[in-house]
């Protein structure tokens, strides 16, 4: 509370005065520069968010929700698209850091190699919160909580269905898996939970997996392959809905229909996705929620005003077969 860090004596005790006057007793908050007498403290939080980039339908609506909410909130929105690139977001936590922002808060893309700049943030005492993806940092003191999804569960949810399906299947089932982006949570975590779900089953096999970068056109070019080099495909499982729409085309083009030659299971629930479930294209999705920013916000509030907040915030999420997707398609938001 009452970050006023550039004020000079006078002005900053007459904003206390102001403060209380005016909000009754609540000390202002938020970063205004005012070098000693300059514009006036707003009480404004400040949040620098770092975005992963622009790569799926899942990362458009949690932009749409973050930015959202932080208007809804009051609180001053600093954001940058990284582009899928660490550097990038190290760049910009680096730039968050100088500019004395409130909050930071950022989606890594990958899980490694935060420990410095989370240790540059610490020692400049501005609280992070983590977005939808973790990091592997063994010192937890350096982020004040994670808000996101259990991806390993999704992966876990995903296989569970397929081992249901298949419980009568005799010979082998071909499964090929599109990875997301290499090294980050959800391709990782999606990867383990599907593995373990159908590990007790032998006949279950995942002849390839490959990373399709969450991307459209990377499931496009790396189901092409897998079709390319593999005779016998038999299900596909797609870390989230883009890769699999993209598959779809790959897979339409080699003359299979998808959803019947080929069962497909993907992760996110986007509207997209729900569209190919309802139509039969796609078989099952686990859903992984996006809409991010309410909670995002009121964490930064909290975190910023000194108070305790858990430690690890889970998402609330559920699974849809082709008629669930029928019945929710009309109400679903993104
Ligand atoms: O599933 C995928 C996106 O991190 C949960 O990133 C997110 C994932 C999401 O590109 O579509």
């Amino acid at each position: 509370m009452g970050k006023m860090r550039t004020q000079s004596a006078p002005w900053r005790a007459a904003a206390v005065l102001a403060s209380v006057l005016l909000v009754g007793g609540v000390a202002a908050c938020g970063n205004s520069d005012t070098g000693g007498g300059g514009t006036k403290d707003d009480g404004k939080i400040t949040m620098g968010f770092s975005q992963v980039g622009a790569e799926s339908g899942w990362r458009t609506a949690n932009t749409t929700s973050i930015k959202e909410a932080a208007a809804a909130e009051g609180i001053e929105l600093k954001f940058d698209d990284a582009q899928q690139k660490q550097e990038n977001q190290i760049k910009a936590i680096r730039n968050y850091i100088q500019q004395k922002v409130d909050v930071i808060a950022f989606s890594p893309v990958v899980e490694s190699g935060w420990d410095t700049v989370l240790k540059e943030a610490k020692d400049a005492d501005i609280p992070v919160i983590l977005t939808d993806r973790s990091v592997d940092s063994a010192d937890k003191s350096l982020y004040k909580t994670f808000l996101g999804s259990d991806f390993v569960k999704e992966g876990r949810l995903a296989g569970e269905w397929l081992v249901e399906q298949k419980k009568g299947a005799s010979g082998t089932v071909n499964i090929v898996e599109l990875q997301g982006n290499t090294g980050a949570a959800p391709a990782n975590d999606r990867k383990k939970g599907f593995g373990e779900a159908i590990a007790a089953n032998p006949n279950l096999k995942i002849i390839a997996s490959q990373p399709g970068d969450f991307t459209r056109a990377g499931g496009k070019q790396v189901m092409e392959q897998f079709l390319k080099a593999n005779k016998q495909i038999d299900v596909l499982f797609a870390h989230n809905d883009d890769m699999g729409l993209g598959a779809l085309e790959a897979i339409t083009a080699a003359g299979k229909v998808p959803g019947k030659d080929i069962t497909i299971i993907t992760v996110d629930a986007v509207k997209d996705g729900m569209q190919a479930l309802a139509d039969g294209k796609f078989n099952f999705i686990a859903e992984c929620s996006p809409l991010l920013g309410p909670q995002l916000m009121d964490l930064a509030k909290k975190v910023h005003a000194g108070q305790e907040v858990p430690p690890r915030i889970e998402t609330e999420e559920t699974t849809f077969t082709t008629e669930q997707a029928k019945e929710a398609l009309p109400n679903r938001k993104y």
